[in-house]
């Protein structure tokens, strides 16, 4: 049995900050974990170095239910991002150390793998319609089966999945939060027109998905999802703030496009009415801010009752080691629907050399023992931890709004 001899937490910034957890073990077989939370990483960093690691040590690494359940019950003050995060890390870190002792990748030890490969959807980002359609057609001829559609809104100088960046979107930036200004009646205007065009210009062979980044009411949510029926959407992202899930029963009584919801929750208690209700078709709570695989396989598990799917958030602000989390999970759980990727940059690739790959639009997690992700720490130490914010949105008449 590997006990755990010591663990510390690494920060590092190449090209965007991620806080990374590693586990050591008596028996030499290391694990990693994922503890970044955007625009909030050192809190993270301290819940674990100062409350967290102390309590790891002697323990014995294979308990991973058992440490899930200490850190999660013990802490007294349950859930929340910064809790849930930090817990995911040691998660991830215990389930990486089991598959290198047992010899196996961890999608063999939750069962096997369940498909093929996890299809992923790519980002299409352009600052109008022509340049969000000529970047899909990037994504198409590169194999993906599907792709998030983007655009910025005639009127708006800024708005929520549009960069500058090909392929890369990464809204945390400045020594201060940037602020953004928002039009809900700007924005209802011109969405459906992106995928009138977009379906004219990329057929019915791809699925095209959109986030709204929780910036409408539920009676707008319906309007939109109403409006874009004809384009048969894979799903509608973030329609509306889930902190109150009954809300989500006024969208369901206006429209037949698939919602989906979670990126920000961090248990199944933010999702239990959404999923028991039946009031979303894909769940997008993820390893790193949910607690890790352990609590992620509870969340399908209590899906899969309803038919719900799991749609797990995916973007540049989730290490590669939580990408490679996701897709053991996703390749071993019954009821995987897609999963977000977002390309990392080449820097952040180099820090954290990883066995997953990406074949006609379905990512494996590969065949190396445990998660199959690494962090260099020398090159890791050679990017200093930068502050950098989330934006934040204003209506035009400068009230604070959802970003
Ligand atoms: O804004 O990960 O669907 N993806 C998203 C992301 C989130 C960022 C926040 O850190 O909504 O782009
Ligand atoms: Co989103």
């Amino acid at each position: 049995m590997p006990r755990i001899t010591s663990a510390r937490v690494i920060v590092t910034c190449p090209g965007r900050n991620f806080v990374t957890l590693k586990i050591e073990t008596d028996q030499g077989v290391y694990g990693v974990g994922d503890a970044t939370l955007n625009g909030r990483e050192l809190a993270v960093a301290s819940y674990l170095e100062d409350h967290v690691i102390p309590c790891l040590i002697g323990r014995d690494a294979h308990r991973i239910e058992d440490i899930w359940q200490y850190l999660y019950k013990g802490a007294y003050w349950r859930r929340g991002p910064v809790t849930m995060s930090a817990i995911a890390a040691v998660d991830m870190a215990l389930w990486d150390i089991k598959g290198k002792v047992a010899g196996l990748p961890v999608y063999q030890l939750l069962g096997g793998a369940a498909r093929e490969g996890c299809m992923v959807y790519g980002h299409a980002n352009g600052s109008d319609v022509e340049e969000t359609i000529e970047r899909a057609h990037e994504y198409l001829e590169q194999g993906y089966k599907a792709v998030r559609l983007q655009s910025g809104v005639p009127g708006l100088a800024a708005t929520y999945g549009v960069s500058g960046e090909r392929f890369y979107y990464e809204p945390a930036k400045g020594s201060l939060p940037e602020e953004t200004l928002w039009s809900t009646s700007k924005y209802m205007r011109h969405v459906p027109e992106l995928f009138e065009r977009g379906r004219e210009a990329l057929g019915w062979d791809i699925h095209l998905l959109h986030d709204v980044h929780h910036r409408l009411t539920p009676i707008e949510a319906g309007r939109l999802g109403k409006d874009l029926e004809p384009y048969r959407l894979f799903w509608l992202e973030d329609a509306t703030p889930a902190e109150n899930q009954a809300g989500f029963r006024l969208i369901r009584q206006h429209t037949t496009t698939p919602l989906a919801v979670g990126e920000i929750f961090n248990s199944v208690w933010d999702a239990k009415q959404l999923i028991e209700e039946q009031l979303i078709d894909y769940i997008r709570a993820t390893v790193v801010h949910a607690g890790g695989i352990t609590h992620l396989r509870r969340i399908a598990g209590l899906a899969d009752l309803y038919q719900v799917r799991t749609g797990c958030h995916g973007a540049t602000d989730l290490s590669p080691v939580s990408m490679a989390a996701a897709l053991n999970f996703g390749l071993s759980v019954p009821n995987f629907g897609i999963q977000e990727y977002m390309r990392h940059s080449a820097e952040t690739d180099e820090v954290f050399p990883h066995a997953y790959s990406l074949s006609n639009g379905l990512m494996h997690p590969g065949d190396k023992p445990g998660l199959g992700v690494d962090i260099d720490e020398a090159l890791a130490a050679k990017y200093a931890y930068k502050r950098a914010y989330l934006p934040v949105n204003r209506l035009e008449d400068g009230t604070m709004f959802n970003w």
